[in-house]
């Protein structure tokens, strides 16, 4: 095993992987930028370098810098998290060349799944199902509309060198497509600088449906069952389960194998996650190829009952997996709510300041996979994405109740966050029903970001004034007994029988 590990990442993820080092008697050297000196992920590491300042670009982007600076603490591995330098087959390589290991797949397994045409030819060549259309760019409209009427409308143009729905457009007509090829061209050159765009068949209303991999430098590969990740707004997902309500156990099996399939053509080692549709009548599709440790791996791990973080570590240390695909069926069901510092009520907006005050939610089978803590400062220069609140519980239902109960527990004071947002799809009976897409959250973002009701707004003027009326008859009394009569109108009843806070509560008011 290795004995230093640095850690080229921030926020909740530099955590997690720190976390995982410690069980794991590794020693981590943290890497920050200005913005970051008093971090949690810095102060919770054995080492710590300053690396740049706050710009990402001129920090944890710096590969080179990053690699010097592992060299010259002594660390034998570098770990990317998700995001920054984690998919650059560059670095991968860069990091391999001066001697060091870096914890996630080869350089070539990173490039082969990094060109969407390419990752397309290898699925295929693998026997791997892939949604209708070609697998090179298109050269002009006129090609681009005769292969369009081979599969029929609507179709959907993609950027080759693409990934996160950039240069993607849906044409769903014969005189829209050349206008929609100039565009989708314009839009790739500029993200990618590659205007190469092919084209699909267009599925309609599927699900995002994600299997994890893991495999070891001995030919051992193995899947741990799907994450569903529908809810996704602009391609950036808001709320992931484990198991899907869409994927019975034969399903599974297959999608699992499938997989398993696309991960050895790659030559891949370590962990990864192969994305599909699934549509309406259970047929799948893979989409690409994660080549990293992602945002949404608890929920996997807490239904599979493994730490993916440590055995992407091990793995990287050339240890052999050792158990077997029959070893995993997933136990019970995990949900993972992103809380981001974004106005629900204002269009997502960023919102930035200083975390003035943080209450976690704990009790049973809550985990907490944060990056904040009270005194944080929120910038503009990275992620919005401040904390992930993971459940686990034996049934889907009472993992919804087991989030919203959680949700209620937290506060957050000082950021506008998501968590009034997550309440609201917690308690939405089509997503209780299962009744999602990748469609679903976008389709239905008013009712779910609508601002508070005007009732809600006079309950909580109510608790307020009780508040304010406790404080006033307790003034100058501080060292009297708690039966001061103040109480029974700020923590007692309501009259109605419901305690203030149960209002409160009921009304998802705690934070707001
Ligand atoms: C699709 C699709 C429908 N049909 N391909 C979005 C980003 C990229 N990873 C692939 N994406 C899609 N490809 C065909 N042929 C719909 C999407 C898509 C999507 C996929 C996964 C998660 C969220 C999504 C949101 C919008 C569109």
């Amino acid at each position: 095993m290795f004995k230093k590990i640095l850690v080229a990442n921030r926020g909740e993820i530099a955590l997690r992987v720190i976390r995982a080092c410690q069980e794991l008697g590794v020693k981590t050297v943290a890497v920050y930028s200005e913005a970051d000196a008093s971090a949690p992920h810095v102060r919770e590491a054995d080492e710590a370098v300053l690396v740049g300042p706050p710009p990402s670009s001129q920090s944890y982007l710096v590969g080179e810098r990053l690699i010097e600076v592992a060299k010259r603490v002594g660390a034998e591995a570098i770990h990317p998290g998700y995001g920054f330098l984690s998919e650059r087959a560059w670095f991968a390589r860069a990091v391999r060349d001066a001697g060091l290991v870096f914890i996630g797949p080869p350089a070539e397994a990173i490039e082969a799944m990094g060109s969407k045409t390419a990752a397309r030819q290898l699925a295929i060549a693998a026997g791997v199902p892939v949604v209708p259309g070609n697998t090179e760019g298109v050269r002009d409209a006129d090609e681009a509309i005769a292969i369009a009427e081979t599969y029929g409308f609507p179709v959907l143009l993609k950027a080759a060198a693409g990934g996160g729905g950039k240069g993607m457009r849906i044409v769903r007509a014969r005189d829209d497509l050349s206008a929609a090829l100039d565009s989708a061209r314009r839009e790739a050159k500029n993200a990618f600088g590659d205007d190469a765009v092919y084209l699909e068949k267009y599925i309609e209303g599927p699900r995002h449906v994600e299997i994890q991999v893991l495999a070891d430098m001995h030919g051992n590969v193995v899947h741990l069952g799907e994450r569903e990740c529908s809810v996704q707004r602009r391609h950036q997902k808001m709320i992931e389960e484990a198991p899907s309500v869409a994927v019975t156990p034969e399903l599974r099996a297959r999608m699992g194998a499938t997989a398993v399939a696309a991960a050895r053509a790659a030559g891949y080692v370590n962990a990864g996650t192969c994305e599909f549709l699934l549509d309406r009548d259970g047929q799948y599709y893979f989409l690409e190829m994660n080549t990293r440790i992602q945002v949404e791996h608890p929920v996997t791990e807490l239904v599979m009952g493994l730490d993916l973080v440590q055995w992407q570590i091990r793995v990287a240390a050339g240890e052999a997996l050792p158990f077997a695909q029959k070893d995993f069926t997933p136990r019970g069901w995990a949900i993972e709510c992103r809380i981001t510092s974004e106005d629900p009520a204002n269009g997502f907006l960023p919102s930035t300041g200083r975390i003035e005050y943080l209450h976690l939610p704990s009790g049973p089978g809550v985990r907490w996979d944060g990056g904040i803590e009270a005194g944080s400062d929120v910038g503009l220069h990275y992620d919005p994405m401040l904390a992930k609140l993971i459940v686990h519980a034996p049934t889907r239902a009472l993992a919804i109740a087991r989030m919203r109960r959680a949700l209620l527990e937290l506060t957050i004071d000082g950021v506008e966050t998501s968590r009034a947002f997550h309440l609201r799809v917690m308690d939405d009976a089509e997503f209780q029903a299962g009744d999602i897409s990748i469609q679903w959250l976008e389709q239905r973002i008013e009712r779910l970001t609508a601002p508070t009701s005007e009732a809600t707004v006079l309950q909580l003027a109510a608790v307020a004034a009780a508040l304010v009326a406790h404080e006033e008859r307790t003034a100058g009394r501080a060292s009297s007994a708690p039966s001061t009569p103040g109480l029974s109108e700020a923590s007692g009843s309501t009259g109605s029988g419901l305690t203030w806070a149960a209002v409160a509560r009921r009304e998802g008011l705690r934070g707001s």
